[in-house]
């Protein structure tokens, strides 16, 4: 035990970052697709604590919501949740196309599987994908083909090939990463993880500190959530133990466990913040323990914009110490995360409005 109470994480020769203070980093996120087919309802779900039977109340976006999301790593995320109803759409492409399309980091496009004329959707998206092209040519493509919980389970395979194709005949240059997903099981989630995973610019960083982390205090897994939306960003297994990939043979069969534990753990916080009175934005735990038989795990909150997950196997010492290690490393791990930030403006300071 003695080693674990003297936690270094300097074993792997990585260049400090506090002495190199990283300047505050934006990326616009256009969130596009047409009307109905469920972009506020993904936003609301991943950034805004709701959970899915919520996003029935929501109405059309008029025009385009803009949120500003601070993130792990530095990060600002100017998300435009753009209404898909035709003459906002006609507008974007017309009177607002450099606005709208200049400097975009990421196109999110969202496709409804259930949609009545696919031709259309797709002649839409050519529009679109043209208009990136000439405004922002080094912009990241992702497409979701959702609402796939209205599609029977054995076509469901087939039908999101078909549509993956065709949308990636159209994508021009871009090559678009397709995800099928649905706000009533955890697709949603693990698309939004990869997404997130590829938008953190020092996540290489952080997951290699995490490794040193996970091997000095003795852990089988490691989990890195995000704040605001509780994605798991980051994670780390102890080699021979768990696999997260699914084409690998793995003790541990659940594949998807870090999309379902963020399902669960936000279904928690919203019951927690009805049946207490919580706002849903506040803080809600800052630890949670769990002693199983067969594994223990503890979350605890960790930097300004993470929660730290560890699974361990059953015993009270090493639980005690690994946490206790986990509490001393947080400050490290918060000069990784945004050492220029200690503002008390966190999470979705929203200025829903018009298009300027
Ligand atoms: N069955 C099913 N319904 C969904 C899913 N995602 C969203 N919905 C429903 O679709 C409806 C429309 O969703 P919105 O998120 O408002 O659609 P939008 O894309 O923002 O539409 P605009 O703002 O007009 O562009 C809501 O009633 C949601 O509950 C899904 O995965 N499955
Ligand atoms: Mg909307």
């Amino acid at each position: 035990m003695d080693q674990m109470n003297s936690l270094s994480i300097h074993d792997d020769p990585v260049p400090s970052p506090s002495s190199e203070p990283r300047k505050q980093k934006k990326k616009k996120v256009l969130l596009m697709g047409k009307s109905g087919s469920g972009k506020s309802s993904m936003r609301s779900i991943i950034f805004s604590n709701y959970i899915a039977k919520d996003t029935r109340r929501l109405g059309a976006t008029i025009d385009v919501d803009l949120s500003h999301v601070k993130f792990l790593g530095n990060l600002t995320l100017n998300l435009w949740d753009c209404g898909g109803q035709d003459a906002f759409m006609e507008n974007y492409l017309s009177q607002q196309r450099q606005h709208v399309f200049s400097n975009v980091g990421v196109l999110i496009y969202v496709f409804d599987i259930e949609s009545r004329d696919f031709d259309r959707d797709l002649l839409t998206y050519r529009s679109i994908i043209a208009a990136l092209s000439q405004f922002s040519q080094s912009a990241s493509v992702y497409i979701l083909v959702h609402k796939m919980d209205l599609v029977v389970p054995n076509q469901r395979e087939d039908m999101y090939n078909d549509r993956v194709s065709l949308i990636r005949s159209k994508s021009d240059s871009f090559d678009p990463t397709p995800f099928a997903t649905s706000i009533w099981d955890q697709s949603l989630y693990k698309a939004w993880a990869e997404i997130i995973h590829d938008l953190v610019p020092n996540l290489d960083q952080i997951e290699k500190h995490l490794g040193s982390l996970g091997k000095l205090i003795m852990a089988e897994e490691v989990l890195l959530f995000e704040r605001t939306s509780f994605l798991v960003v980051s994670s780390w297994s102890s080699k021979g133990i768990i696999t997260s990939d699914k084409d690998q043979p793995a003790q541990n069969p659940t594949y998807d466990r870090n999309e379902r534990l963020s399902n669960i753990i936000k279904n928690f916080k919203q019951s927690t913040s009805r049946y207490t009175g919580t706002p849903k934005s506040a803080e809600q735990f800052s630890v949670f323990d769990l002693k199983m038989p067969n594994f223990c795990m503890f979350l605890i909150k960790f930097t300004t914009n993470t929660y730290l997950g560890v699974v361990l196997p059953p015993g009270e010492e090493r639980f005690n110490a690994a946490k206790l290690n986990c509490y001393i490393a947080r400050t490290h791990f918060e000069d990784l995360d945004s050492p220029a930030r200690k503002s008390a403006d966190r999470g979705v300071s929203g200025d829903s409005g018009e298009l300027a």
